[in-house]
């Protein structure tokens, strides 16, 4: 088999790097380990940028999104009982949509089928090969056939266990790392949220996330310990949880009911620097992962494809190599500022085993400046719905 790009990995980044390039006549295969069912089966993210809906928009997918999805003008905090509102639409004039990822690839995958370019999922062993020359390859094998995929350029969609970060020469690459020492416990549940937006809750036993996909469904977190198994959490246990960790008018207003999906993210930032190598290119989970406080990292996916899109374009159509040359570092400047306000919120909200209490007054302080201080609202404003492509 023959293509342009290969794009590796059919989560959101390489679903949408390939609608993107579609749309501009640039043919690709998307090769995917998982099955189709798989990766919808993963629960993840909710929360769009604006930019983001706008890329989404771009590829031709935004129709349900636009009928389904939940514009939300701000979002709440909730520190050891006391609720603050951070209204962006009167801050800055910018909002944010409510629309699981789950919908997102649901809606990229229904787009590639029509496109009729190649997907091929359950491909095992995938590997790369000769991405430091002008003849890259992709190999795999496929209902039990070794196939091969020779190609112009490889895009790692793969995600932070994916094969293409880990095939780069190690002298190559530099990584940051930053690894918490608690996780989020998801449930999602088919109930009507506790509240119209999202609220983020700090109490002294840990932080919460109230959030929803639709007015009927909802989606919850808990803070967790790393290590903590989700059989050691049974509903009532997490539902306990969650109200002891909000204040008392939003625990009165929880609407319960069996969980339809529960499961424990691990939280940390990392990011890999540069992210081009010859004719590979990393881009979402595969090039960074940030603690989901900011509601980043699916964001942070669509963006760099966004640019990278832009880029092969800028090559296959004008011949010309400056959008590919300049790729790294335009995406490592934003990624950077989404890594420091993820990392930022994560610090803020969350309870660190090894925070005195000196540290806790600094955690309560940034919360009092932060509802005191329209130019600290601002700012959280612009970060939370997303710093300019
Ligand atoms: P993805 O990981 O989504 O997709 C990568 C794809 O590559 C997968 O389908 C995988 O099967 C495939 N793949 C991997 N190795 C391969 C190989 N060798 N060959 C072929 N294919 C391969 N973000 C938020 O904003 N809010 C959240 O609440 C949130 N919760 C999360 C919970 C979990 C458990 C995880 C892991 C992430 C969460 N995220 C959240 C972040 C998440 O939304 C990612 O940012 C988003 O999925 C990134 O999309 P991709 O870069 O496409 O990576
Ligand atoms: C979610 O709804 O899954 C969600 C929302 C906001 C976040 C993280 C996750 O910051």
């Amino acid at each position: 088999m023959r293509t342009k790009v290969a794009i590796i990995g059919a989560g959101p980044a390489g679903l949408l790097l390939g609608q993107l390039l579609h749309k501009q006549g640039i043919e690709t295969i998307i090769i995917e380990r998982r099955s189709r069912d798989y990766v919808l089966g993963r629960i993840r993210a909710g929360v769009l940028e604006q930019a983001t809906v706008e890329l989404l928009e771009k590829a031709g997918v935004g129709e349900r999104m636009h009928v389904e999805g939940l514009v939300h003008d701000g979002v709440e905090f909730c520190f050891d009982g006391d609720r603050h509102r951070f209204n962006f639409r009167s801050l800055i004039g910018r909002t944010v949509t409510v629309y699981g990822q789950t919908e997102v690839t649901r809606d990229l995958m229904q787009a590639r089928d029509a496109s009729g370019e190649v997907s091929l999922y359950e491909a095992d062993g995938v590997t790369i090969h000769d991405f430091d020359t002008d003849k890259p390859k992709v190999r795999f094998v496929k209902d039990g056939i070794a196939q091969e995929i020779a190609c112009d350029f490889i895009a790692g969609c793969d995600g932070y266990h994916g094969v293409c970060r880990a095939s780069v020469p190690s002298g190559a690459l530099t990584t940051f790392e930053r690894v918490y020492p608690f996780g989020w416990l998801g449930l999602l549940v088919d109930r009507p949220p506790v509240a119209d937006e999202l609220l983020y809750a700090r109490h002294e036993r840990g932080f919460a996330l109230c959030s929803m996909r639709s007015p009927t469904r909802s989606r919850y977190y808990v803070q967790v310990p790393s290590g903590e198994k989700v059989e050691d959490w049974p509903d009532e246990r997490f539902w306990d949880e969650l109200r002891w960790r909000v204040d008392a008018e939003t625990a009165d207003r929880l609407v319960t009911g069996p969980s339809i999906e529960k499961s424990i993210a691990a939280l940390r930032s990392f990011v890999a620097e540069p992210l081009r190598f010859g004719r590979l290119f990393l881009a979402g989970d595969a090039a960074h992962i940030v603690p989901p406080t900011g509601a980043k990292g699916l964001n942070l996916a669509a963006s760099d494809v966004g640019v990278l899109a832009e880029a092969l374009t800028e090559y296959y159509h004008e011949l010309s190599p400056a959008g590919i040359d300049g790729y790294s570092a335009r995406v490592l400047s934003r990624v950077w500022k989404a890594e420091r306000f993820s990392w930022w919120m994560t610090s803020i909200l969350h309870t660190f085993p090894d925070t005195d209490a000196f540290g806790r007054r600094m955690q309560r302080t940034e919360f009092d400046y932060l509802i005191g201080s329209e130019a600290a609202s601002k700012a959280l404003a612009e970060n939370y719905t997303g710093l300019p492509l």
